[in-house]
């Protein structure tokens, strides 16, 4: 294990290593509970149903929640284990301070708090309001979402906050503002199961939404076509009709030439081009010579099946179109969705039963927390921070001047530039591990060495709590009533199932009190979350996002409530745009034209081998809850490089063979895992892991100029066999990040 920095020995020291979870003995999932509490998953975007069973205050197992709609029971690996992170033995339970040179100690909350503050007034007397920054995060709820927005507007006064969605949702919400002006899938999952051909373009479903693919094997059953892009043969390819092998970063080549064949084919829907969209001229314009033999050369799919996928799309008279961050991760991520869209437009296949379109949102509350105003241009409701009115009518709901509300700030991987830059001396972060999922992250790290002060509320010493002055022990997800949104656009309800034990308080607890010592307390005393709610609701009211007829009683009752949904008697939208009137200001579907450009770094002599990053199904995000539960890491304890037979074969690369990646940001060293399911040029590692096991070490900072978005999806590697064969896989303690 690398050497330590003393203070992280020191806390290792008092906190211990963290352990992988349950225990051998003692388990409480043995026991009857005394409650059953009907919930929903913590992790990914579609927000299955559980019911979790609370003993003592503790959650001790789960059932299956089998009348929720979505999921009717169904859970993935993760949804089964999750309930074992609620009584984690690294849990905190009281806040933290760092004492330089030393470690952390624990302190009072009188104490965190009065810190805290007196930082951010001197900070801010220095420096200025906009030094002071926030970076917040969309597992939290809607209601705590909203929160995070009106705090750092209203409390802190600063521009800039943003929030980890940055890194996940960008280019999609961009994109579907573009074409749609709304950004949310366009119909419920039950359409999907009756499409014809359905195109999953850079979403590896089995493994990041695998409750999803129920609805395409139901779709499958009644004889739907699948094609499949993506670099990999992922679960989902290995029964497709068609597993189009894209090379990272080709996508708007692949979807533009699909373009092309329909318009050669007249596979078009002229009525819905004429009468509901505007740009068709100029998007075909775009790819006119975008033949068959000049797609093969920049996607590397094999002519025959670009054409043979632009037949089944062009014939269908029913079909789907999904896509996540395959094509979303990149510095041309907003023209990728664009390109999508673009087909979907060109063969009218959008507000009609069994057609639609959609990005499948990341996170748990990916979708509510892109519309509830903790975006650095956003306010509620999905309202744009820019424009006076969206303005005045926030300032309003606030109860403040329009003309105090700050204005557009600077997104996440900008607010790591701008702390370089020396602009921003103070931090606040909360649901966000910057540390370990954000690219090139030696240069991450060196910002939070300059911050002159940081705050985190997180449950866990995450890798990036490890920088901090001060860490707010906060609550997990079944500690705080409140609602989220799926990825259908399905607003429910998080029921809490226990208190936050120890000293650890409620996120919402800990946001009202800092703002109230910044001197806003009134305008932050909710007294409970659905007050927070209704606030919310008022504000989103008239924004694209108008969640304003949707109320706690409406969503339990209901089990779910789309948005928009404008007022009280409004049953909620599943399908959008039946009407055919779309949400831009002129009611048309917008095609936007988009010419194919290269990734930032393309290979070359150096550095030969693409590699892309992604996930697997045991473990989330930055791992902080899954690295913890046992029997995930057991499934995929430490990050695999998966690469080809042939290009292992000509490094002489076995699987378990130790091998130095190295690309013009870092190097790490990763065991190989030889699969046959992979491009012969790209290489992939999952990037669940800190330290020197991250593989954000090696991605490149590169943002899409739209959306911001990182690149985590392609960049350029060598390859570098260090003659050694990886120990048996990383068990107990060597999951964790060596820091
Ligand atoms: N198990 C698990 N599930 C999760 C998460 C998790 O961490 N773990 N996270 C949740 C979140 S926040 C998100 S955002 C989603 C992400 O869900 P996905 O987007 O499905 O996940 P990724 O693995 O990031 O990437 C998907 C696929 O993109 C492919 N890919 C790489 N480059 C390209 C390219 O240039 N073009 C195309 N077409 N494909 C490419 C990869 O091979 C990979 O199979 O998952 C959610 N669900
Ligand atoms: N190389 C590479 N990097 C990537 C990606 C990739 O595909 N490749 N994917 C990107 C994507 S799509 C995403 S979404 C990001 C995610 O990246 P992050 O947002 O940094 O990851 P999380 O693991 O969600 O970090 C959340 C932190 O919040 C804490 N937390 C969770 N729930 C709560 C809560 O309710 N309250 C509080 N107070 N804290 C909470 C967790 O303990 C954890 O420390 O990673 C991105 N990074
Ligand atoms: S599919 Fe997503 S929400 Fe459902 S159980 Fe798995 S991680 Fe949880
Ligand atoms: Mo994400």
């Amino acid at each position: 294990m690398a050497k330590l920095p003393t203070s992280v020995d020191r806390l290792i020291a008092a906190f211990g290593p963290h352990k992988a979870y349950p225990p051998q003995s003692g388990f409480y999932g043995a026991h009857e509970p005394d409650e059953l509490v009907k919930t929903h998953c913590c992790y990914c975007g579609m927000q299955c149903g559980i019911q979790l069973k609370v003993k003592e205050n503790k959650v001790v197992g789960f059932e299956p929640w089998m009348d929720f709609p979505y999921n009717e029971g169904r859970l993935c690996p993760k949804g089964v284990e999750r309930y074992l992170q609620n009584n984690h033995p690294d849990r905190l339970m009281a806040p933290i301070q760092r004492v330089e040179g030393e470690g952390f100690e624990h302190i009072s909350w009188e104490q965190a708090m009065g810190k805290t503050v007196s930082e951010i007034r001197r900070i801010q007397q220095t420096y200025g309001k906009d030094a002071f920054a926030m970076l917040s995060g969309v597992s939290l709820t809607n209601e705590k979402s909203y929160m995070m927005g009106k705090f750092a507007r209203v409390a802190l006064k600063t521009a800039n906050l943003d929030y980890n969605g940055r890194l996940c949702m960008v280019s999609a919400g961009a994109g579907n503002k573009k074409a749609f002006g709304l950004d949310r899938s366009s119909n419920s999952w039950a359409d999907l199961a009756h499409a014809e051909v359905i195109i999953v373009a850079g979403a590896n479903i089995s493994e990041t939404f695998p409750t999803l693919t129920h609805y395409i094997w139901r779709a499958r059953d009644q004889g739907a076509k699948l094609i499949v892009v993506d670099p990999r043969v992922i679960p989902l390819a290995r029964t497709a009709d068609l597993h189009l092998d894209v090379k990272p970063g080709g996508d708007s080549a692949l979807f533009g030439a699909m373009l092309k064949i329909l318009v050669d084919n007249d596979w078009l829907d002229h009525e819905f081009i004429a009468d509901h969209t505007v740009g068709f001229q100029e998007t075909i314009e775009a790819v006119k010579d975008y033949d068959l033999d000049w797609a093969e050369v920049h996607t590397g799919v094999a002519k025959e099946k670009i054409w043979e996928a632009a037949s089944l799309w062009g014939k269908a008279k029913t079909s789907f179109l999904l896509h996540a961050r395959g094509i979303e991760h990149h510095s041309k991520g907003v023209d990728n969705v664009l390109s999508c869209i673009n087909l979907v437009l060109a063969t009218g296949r959008i507000g009609k039963p069994y057609c639609g379109y959609g990005t499948i949102t990341g996170q748990g509350n990916g979708q509510g927390g892109r519309e509830h105003g903790h975006k650095c241009d956003q306010l509620p409701g999905n309202r744009d921070i820019t424009n006076p009115a969206h303005r005045q009518y926030i300032a309003d709901v606030w109860r403040i001047n329009e003309s105090e509300m700050p204005g557009k700030g600077l997104t996440a991987y900008e607010q790591i530039d701008a702390i370089h830059r020396g602009e921003i001396k103070g931090l606040i972060s909360i649901c966000f591990n910057p540390l370990v999922s954000l690219p090139n992250n030696g240069y991450v790290r060196e910002a939070f060495e300059k911050l002159e002060f940081y705050v985190c509320i997180d449950s866990f010493l995450s890798e990036t709590a490890r920088y901090a002055d001060i860490v707010m022990a906060g609550s997990l997800h079944e500690e705080e009533e409140g609602t989220v949104t799926t990825a259908e656009g399905r607003v429910v309800k998080i029921n809490a199932a226990v208190t936050p034990p120890g000293n650890a308080r409620r996120d919402g607890d800990i946001i009202m009190e800092l703002a109230a010592r910044l001197g806003e307390a009134d305008k932050f005393s909710f007294a409970s979350s659905e007050a927070i709610f209704n606030e919310l609701r008022l504000a989103s009211k008239g924004g694209t996002a108008d969640y304003f007829g949707i109320t706690y009683e409406k969503v339990e009752s209901q089990m779910g409530i789309f948005w928009p949904c404008p007022s009280l008697e409004h049953p909620g939208t599943p399908r959008l745009w039946e009407d055919r009137k779309f949400s831009t200001p002129d009611g048309k579907a917008h095609f936007n034209p988009v010419r194919f450009k290269p990734p930032t770094e393309v290979t070359d002599e150096d550095f030969p081998v693409v590699l892309t990053t992604g996930r697997v199904v045991s473990q989330y995000l930055s791992g902080t809850s899954t690295r913890r539960i046992g029997k995930l890491v057991d499934q995929y304890p430490e990050p695999l490089l998966e690469i080809h037979p042939k290009l292992a074969s000509r490094y002489g690369i076995k699987t378990r063979d130790l091998v130095r990646v190295k690309t013009r940001r870092g190097e790490a060293e990763f065991p190989a895992q030889v699969v046959e399911t992979i491009r012969e040029d790209t290489v992939f590692i999952p990037y669940h892991w800190g330290g020197k096991h991250a593989a954000n070490q090696l991605t490149i900072g590169n943002l899409d100029p739209i959306s911001k978005i990182p690149e985590f999806k392609v960049c350029a590697c060598q390859l570098i066999p260090t003659g050694e064969v990886a120990s048996a896989a990383l068990t107990e303690t060597a999951y964790q990040s060596d820091l």
